[in-house]
């Protein structure tokens, strides 16, 4: 049993139940942490406060506002953070974002904008909130983001998100190397595709999730909670010697060759 009491974990893109980070928060819930939610505008503070009831962290747990593509909210957020709880210890990053343009357009019309976009929401992101984060981890800690395998394969219309995700996965290998002197462990988990928010509208999904459940060894579709209980290991002491790592929660599918 992984037991997290004590610890404090602060969770970015939580948008609603069908969130990945809201299964990871659920793990992270039940394995007994005290969870800090980070919302990213005032239209999901309603909602956050609601979310963290149905955690069950309605007394010890915390919802603050903050857009990651901007430094003063990302400052604003910590010191609110720091006021609260001295220490944190887990850190988990799950969001992405690219304009719609970027991901129904041909990649060739890739636009200067659109790529700088999804590259500064989708991976600065996650140099900027763990820098804040490292401070506060002062036993340690462990910092997760999310994945996807269109980082090293070409998926149709995944485009600049895949550029953004290789750059992504770089990161994380650079910010375990800069942070692992301070017994801070950083690593991706790399799901397979899942119905959320961020995959709705988008053309081709359902022959995405098709082709998973005909190619992938174990012939279905990952669950969120697969996800959230990976991410749950990699963020407790049974992966203390895990760090700088991608870790596949795919149903197998990347290992396949046709
Ligand atoms: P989601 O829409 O529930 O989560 C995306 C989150 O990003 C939302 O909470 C949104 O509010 C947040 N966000 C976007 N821009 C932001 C900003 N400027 N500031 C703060 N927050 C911002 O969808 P999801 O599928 O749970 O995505 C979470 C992560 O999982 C993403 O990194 C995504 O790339 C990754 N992922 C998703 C899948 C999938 O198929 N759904 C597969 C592999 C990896
Ligand atoms: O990372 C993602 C999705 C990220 C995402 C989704 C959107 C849709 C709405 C980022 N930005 C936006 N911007 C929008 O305007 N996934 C791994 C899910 C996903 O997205 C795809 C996929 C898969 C899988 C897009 C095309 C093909 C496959």
């Amino acid at each position: 049993m992984i037991d997290l009491k004590g610890q404090v974990a602060i969770v970015f893109g939580l948008a609603n139940k069908r969130s990945i980070a809201y299964a990871v928060a659920q793990k992270l819930a039940e394995a007994g942490a005290t969870l800090v939610l980070s919302y990213q505008s005032e239209r999901l503070k309603a909602e956050s406060e609601e979310l963290l009831r149905e955690l069950g962290q309605a007394e010890s747990g915390r919802a603050f506002q903050c857009d990651v593509s901007r430094d003063e909210e990302i400052d604003q957020l910590f010191a609110n953070v720091a006021a609260v709880f001295p220490k944190l210890d887990i850190l988990i990053h799950s969001v992405a974002f690219a304009p719609a343009d970027a991901i129904k357009n041909d990649f060739l019309l890739t636009s200067r904008e659109d790529f700088r976009i999804a590259h500064d929401v989708s991976v600065y992101s996650l140099i900027a909130v763990t820098r804040r984060a490292a401070p506060l981890m002062s036993e340690g800690g462990a910092v997760l983001t999310l994945t996807y395998y269109g980082s090293e394969k070409v998926f149709p219309n995944y485009n600049v998100m895949g550029v953004a995700k290789a750059a992504l996965e770089a990161t994380v290998r650079y910010l375990a190397a800069s942070l692992g002197p301070k017994k801070i462990r950083v690593n991706a988990v790399s799901a397979g595709p899942i119905k959320t928010l961020a995959a709705r509208g988008i053309g081709d999904f359902t022959q995405i999730l098709t082709a998973v459940t005909e190619r992938a060894p174990l012939h279905r579709n990952v669950e969120q909670a697969e996800v959230g209980n990976t991410a749950l290991f990699l963020c407790s002491p049974l992966a203390s010697g895990i760090t700088g790592e991608v870790t596949f929660v795919d149903c197998g599918f990347n290992i396949t060759g046709i």
